[in-house]
């Protein structure tokens, strides 16, 4: 069995990006290191190492979507919907990955252990500075906690993002929303995990799309 068998399913790239040319396989059919020719503002021919928006989150089934679009319908206009394809709960951003790092970073999660649980979420949250507004819970259960602390630890450690706040498991609904009065009390929604993927977020026309790449079922 090859190391990338073991736990983690590869997406086919070709599902979520379009391959440049020149780019060659690496490992798996996700993993491609490749550099891109630019010309910069300047004019000067420069190469550079192409990099990601990357982050390790929790799937959300089509039937917690349902329940979450209805919360989104009660809150009302707060501010820009987010689409159902887009919700996810995440356990930790990485930020700006290098292919390299992004091909060392699949290696070190090749047996990531997944926990299967269930998650009631049960309040509003209002992150202003982010400017989000979520369905989350407090407090986080340790099995969820101890996954995001491993994912995070390791990111800092290999020079990717460094988390300074703790984690708070949360589903966004809204973007945008900067001035808040007072939110009600929401329906628990019960998320049953058992996937994390890692997610690439890139906009394509100016829409923002998440497209997992690599994901890791619970046993
Ligand atoms: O929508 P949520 O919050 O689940 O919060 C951002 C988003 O998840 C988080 O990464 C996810 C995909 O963009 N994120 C983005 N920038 C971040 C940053 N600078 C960040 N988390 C922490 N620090």
């Amino acid at each position: 069995m090859g190391k990338a068998d073991k736990g983690a399913t590869f997406l086919n790239s070709m599902e979520t990006d379009s391959v440049p040319p020149g780019c060659t396989g690496a490992k798996g059919v996700v993993a491609f290191a490749y550099e891109r020719e630019y010309t910069d503002l300047k004019g000067v021919q420069s190469k550079r190492t192409m990099a990601e928006r990357l982050f390790f989150a929790l799937p959300v089934s089509i039937s917690s979507q349902m329940a979450l679009i209805k919360h989104q319908a009660h809150l009302g206009q707060l501010g820009r919907v987010v689409p159902a394809t887009n919700f996810h709960l995440t356990l930790a951003f990485l930020g700006q990955v290098t292919q390299k790092q992004k091909e060392a970073l699949i290696d070190r999660w090749q047996d990531l252990e997944v926990p299967r649980l269930n998650l009631t979420l049960d309040r509003y949250l209002h992150f202003p500075k982010a400017g989000v507004v979520c369905l989350g819970c407090d407090p986080s259960p340790i099995a969820l906690n101890r996954l995001a602390a491993q994912l995070r630890r390791d990111a800092a450690q290999h020079g990717l993002h460094n988390h300074r706040a703790p984690f708070r498991p949360h589903v966004t609904l809204f973007r945008g929303v900067h001035e808040i009065t007072e939110l009600p009390e929401p329906a628990p929604v019960t998320l049953e995990l058992n996937e994390v993927q890692l997610m690439r977020s890139h906009r394509e026309m100016g829409k923002l799309i998440y497209s997992p790449l690599v994901r890791w079922h619970a046993r």
